[in-house]
């Protein structure tokens, strides 16, 4: 597992919507209903079996892998658990970009600095991005999570609210037992079932891992060349360019308009020059048709990043910016930069999802639109926010703080 213990849920969520949308599985994966609650385990074990079957799993692997097990509670409580408080991303960062990281990241590199040679050769990936996602995933190998995975994915598959994708990762499990790469034994992960030195999941594993240390097993539990390598190759696949920003601070003209913020609303580089956005320290940036989107992860109180195609990249390994901006600034700290220059503001809170629910509802109660009272804040929640903003003559950053919220609630 991960030191960062409430983002955990979301990651694995995030990945799994991945997984969903990149694989394509087998007709006959559907046809065990996932989630009947009074059916006895053993006979729904029975059930799984002509879907294993028909993807390839003996007998014996099938019958070694269900050997004593019976779902884990600990597996469903996680799975349940909604995090009362949001971590403001400025603490998720300080969390993230320990001094204990960065160095332990350092003496890595040198450790590693054929490995990584090769594989930024092979796979056209830099080093300390490699190594910073080692970091967050598991502490570099050192919380890579203890729970049989055959058991933890087969609790979800079973009974859990995440049903369909418990099963599609129970079979893609089913598949690496079958394939051998691991002993049964030491076939552990994450109470979601991501695994190893870079937490991959059954199915990204099945797709993307690689065996780099040349001994035919994709190891990425034990072996950091192969793990370090699966991690590049599926950067890879997600469109890394070598050589290419991720992201860096920028300082917004005073008069910027806060519409254009937004991950979506790339433009490009000259764009934003002719804008008048400089570089952190008030220098000039360079115009190019690369395209960036301005990102304001605290509201137009905080720092303001510019954020490129390789930001999507780390996002396809995990969808959450201040997932992909911890990776970003380990990797830049690694190399000895990485300053952050604009303070965060830490009296304006982030919400929590009933908070947000309750900033939803008083929006609509203003006569806004948006989708449903979900607690997630989406594209119709951010609009409304800014309408409102704009109305009250406010910054219209579209932030849901807790400053916003003191508003909205006094009418
Ligand atoms: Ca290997």
């Amino acid at each position: 597992m991960i030191t960062i213990r409430s983002r955990s849920t979301a990651r694995s969520f995030y990945r799994m919507i991945f997984a969903l949308n990149t694989l394509v599985f087998a007709a006959a994966f559907f046809t065990v209903s996932p989630a009947q609650s009074n059916t006895d385990f053993g006979q729904w074990v029975n059930k799984v079996w002509p879907t294993a079957r028909a993807n390839g799993i003996s007998r014996k692997t099938f019958d070694q892998a269900f050997a004593g097990v019976v779902p884990n509670p600990e597996v469903l409580e996680r799975a349940k658990h909604q995090p009362e408080f949001v971590r403001p991303v400025w603490e998720y960062l300080d969390r993230a970009l320990t001094p204990k990281r960065i160095g332990k990241g350092r003496e890595l590199l040198r450790t590693y600095k054929s490995t990584l040679r090769k594989l930024e050769k092979r796979f056209g990936v830099e080093r300390h991005i490699l190594v910073a996602i080692w970091g967050l995933e598991s502490a570099y190998g050192t919380r890579m999570g203890d729970l049989n995975v055959i058991r933890s994915l087969a609790t979800l598959a079973y009974q859990g609210r995440r049903g369909k994708f418990g099963f599609q990762q129970l079979i893609g499990a089913l598949k690496i037992l079958e394939r051998g790469d691991i002993p049964l034994s030491k076939f552990q992960g994450s109470w979601a079932g991501a695994m190893g030195q870079t937490q991959f999941i059954p199915t990204t594993y099945n797709a993307y891992a690689v065996d780099i240390d040349g001994d035919g097993r994709r190891n990425v539990w034990t072996s950091p060349a192969d793990a370090l390598g699966s991690t590049a190759n599926y950067l890879r696949v997600s469109k890394w360019k070598k050589g290419a920003p991720t992201v860096i601070e920028v300082k917004l003209p005073r008069k910027f308009r806060f519409k254009y913020a937004g991950l979506k609303k790339t433009r490009p580089m000259s764009k934003w020059v002719a804008m008048g956005i400089r570089d952190k320290d008030g220098r000039g940036l360079k115009s190019s048709s690369r395209r960036a989107a301005v990102i304001l992860p605290a509201g137009a109180l905080g720092p303001a990043f510019l954020v490129f195609n390789n930001f999507r990249s780390i996002r396809r390994y995990n969808n959450a910016v201040p997932y992909a901006l911890a990776v970003s600034y380990l990797a830049k700290r690694l190399k000895g930069k990485g300053t952050i220059v604009k303070a965060w503001p830490l009296n304006n809170l982030p919400l929590n999802l009933a908070q947000n629910r309750e900033l939803q509802q008083l929006l609509i109660d203003q006569g806004h639109r948006l989708g449903a009272v979900d607690g997630k804040v989406g594209s119709k929640t951010i609009k409304a926010i800014k309408a409102y903003q704009q109305r009250k003559g406010l910054i219209a950053d579209g932030y849901p703080s807790s400053a916003l919220l003191d508003r909205l609630r006094k009418g």
